[in-house]
């Protein structure tokens, strides 16, 4: 079956995520910036949102620069916190992995995808499914990202940037040779400004020109292994596939409420589905567990978390629903705030054959 592979790209992250923290900052052109400490404005900026960038600031820009490029313009200038933006790329990809048959995560921001399984190789059941990605995205953390559907790696990065902001491109694949061939050869991943003049030297400017250079010009030029590859990208036939991701060291679900709820009753009710769910993928993968954690996130969208931890690693469904309605209880006492969105987590993964078994453990000494 031909292969249909997804590239999803978060839109300008760390900006976007100090905007959603602080709605406040929407409109207003807004820098997310590393500070070096040598004098006040020494530094760089990370990223910047769309409106910063109408005024030519981007990422790797000296924060002084950037600042006069903004004057007047009422900027917010935000320093970066690192670490913000990894839990919610975990989140998110964590979610992304439950959608997807594959996902392989390239970036704090960025994953390709393959939904060739369950898409059935449809190109509409592809667009239907990117779609809802989308819009899950929105709904548990609020951002936006762009999305890149087509054939091979090279395609759906394409059509990801592309969609930039906040878009959608699907590229069939009947049709992929007609969407590439009149782009330019630098837009292809991999092709950065000294394979764009080298291949200008050719006169080669375009994908499509590209596709039809003999493969022996190009790895007379550039070697067989990246001449191979350049033919292959501007053909949309590169072969690299979607690799999975590390392991995972946990397993979670997150679930937004039907309303916003103070009562942890009300909460562990709609998270059984989750837990039973968790637990189906720790019989599935063979694993048990040493730690379960609750998780709220309250209707300012900070999160609390609260976990207990077991001497010995167990798999019981009845453990994880005991202890996720235990610790909700604690949750909702000390939260200050109504729940949005629960979740369990359940981490410390161990192969259950490794474990001593609790019968075996309890047999009697004869
Ligand atoms: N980043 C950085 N320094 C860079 C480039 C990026 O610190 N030189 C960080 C900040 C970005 C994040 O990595 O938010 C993701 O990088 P992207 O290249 O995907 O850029 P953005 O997400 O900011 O913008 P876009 O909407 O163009 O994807
Ligand atoms: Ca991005
Ligand atoms: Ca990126």
């Amino acid at each position: 079956m031909p292969r249909i592979i997804g590239h999803i790209d978060l839109d300008y992250f760390y900006a976007q995520v100090e905007e959603v923290r602080n709605p406040s900052l929407k409109g207003r052109p807004v820098m997310v910036c590393v500070f070096s400490g040598r004098t006040e404005d020494s530094g760089v900026v990370s990223t910047a949102n769309y409106e910063a960038r109408e005024f030519g600031v981007h990422s790797g820009m000296p924060i002084a620069q950037a600042k006069k490029r903004l004057e007047g313009h009422d900027p917010e200038v935000i320093r970066m916190d690192h670490e913000k933006y990894e839990v919610i790329s975990n989140r998110i990809m964590e979610e992304l992995g439950q959608m997807v048959d594959i996902l392989e995560p390239t970036g704090i921001d960025e994953a390709f995808f393959d939904v060739t399984n369950s898409t059935g190789g449809d190109y509409g059941r592809a667009r239907k499914l990117a779609e809802s990605i989308k819009s899950a995205v929105v709904r548990s953390e609020n951002l936006t990202c762009s999305i890149g559907i087509g054939r091979s790696k090279v395609v759906a990065k394409l059509g990801s940037d592309m969609a930039k902001p906040g878009g959608l491109t699907v590229i069939p694949s009947e049709t992929t040779e007609a969407f590439l061939a009149p782009l330019d050869a630098s837009r292809l991943y991999g092709v950065g400004p000294k394979t764009t003049s080298a291949l200008e030297e050719m006169g080669i400017r375009t994908v499509g020109e590209l596709a039809k250079t003999s493969p022996s010009d190009l790895e007379r030029r550039f070697g067989m292994k990246f001449g191979g590859y350049l033919l292959a990208a501007a053909t949309g036939t590169d072969t690299d596939s979607v690799v999975a991701g590390l392991e995972p060291a946990q397993f979670s679900r997150i679930v937004t409420l039907k309303r916003d709820t103070g009562d942890p009753k009300e909460v562990t009710e709609q998270l059984s589905e989750g837990v039973q769910s968790i637990h189906g993928k720790l019989t599935s993968s063979g694993k048990s567990f040493k730690t379960v954690t609750a998780i709220g996130i309250l209707t300012d969208l900070t999160t609390k978390t609260k976990s207990k931890t077991f001497e010995t690693a167990v798999s019981d469904l009845t453990v994880i629903g005991d202890t996720v309605s235990a610790l909700f209880d604690e949750l909702s006492r000390t939260a200050g705030k109504e729940f949005r969105r629960a979740g369990v987590r359940v981490s410390g993964l161990e192969d259950v054959e490794d474990q001593t078994s609790l019968s075996e453990f309890l047999r009697p000494v004869r």
